[in-house]
């Protein structure tokens, strides 16, 4: 089985009670568990214009799903929560993004895996860092590494 990471985050419609609508689906994934998942956090918005702040978790999976499949589920969590893609970084309901998948890099058209912002943000690093500090990228650099390096933008636990 693959030990994958999925980024959580929400700025619209609840966004608390989103992520928690979010990680009841994601435990539904066939051939996939959900381990674990991180403390909320409240996070200033990175993205164009005035939005509101977001909700920001990370979650830990093990699932025997290949790459894509797993990101045709989680498109499908999204859709089912009413997202709507039309403004790149703009707000939205929910968002799951695919951080890590084992140790494996994945440069598909639809998938790009570490995701490409991971390390530029704290809203992404703080929750993986919770779940596990020891976490290790395809480089061999540590969550906790980058998370020394990364900007600190506002970021609260819930
Ligand atoms: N895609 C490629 N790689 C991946 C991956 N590793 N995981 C593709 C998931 N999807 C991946 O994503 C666009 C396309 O990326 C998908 O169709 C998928 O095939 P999207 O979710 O439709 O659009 P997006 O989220 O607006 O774009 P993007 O580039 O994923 O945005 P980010 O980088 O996820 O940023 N500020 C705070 N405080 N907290 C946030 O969570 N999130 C964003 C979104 C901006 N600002 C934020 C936050
Ligand atoms: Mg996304």
């Amino acid at each position: 089985m693959a030990r994958v990471f999925v980024g959580l985050g929400s700025n619209l419609s609840g966004p608390r009670q989103q992520l928690q609508s979010a990680l009841a689906s994601m435990a539904g994934i066939p051939h996939t568990a959900l381990l674990h998942h991180s403390s909320f956090y409240c996070s200033a918005p990175v993205g164009p214009g005035e939005q509101p702040d977001y909700v920001n978790a990370a979650a830990e999976l093990e699932t025997d799903l290949p790459p894509l499949e797993l990101l045709d589920r989680l498109q499908a969590i999204e859709n089912a929560q009413g997202r709507e893609r039309s403004v790149r970084w703009g707000a939205r309901t929910l968002d799951l993004d695919i951080l890590l998948f084992d140790r494996q890099r994945i440069d598909e058209p639809r998938l790009q895996v570490p995701h490409l912002r991971i390390a530029e943000r704290n809203f992404v690093l703080q929750p993986l860092a919770e779940l596990d500090p020891e976490l290790t990228l395809p480089s061999g650099e540590t969550i906790a590494e980058l998370l020394q390096r990364c900007p600190q933008n506002r970021l609260q636990k819930i």
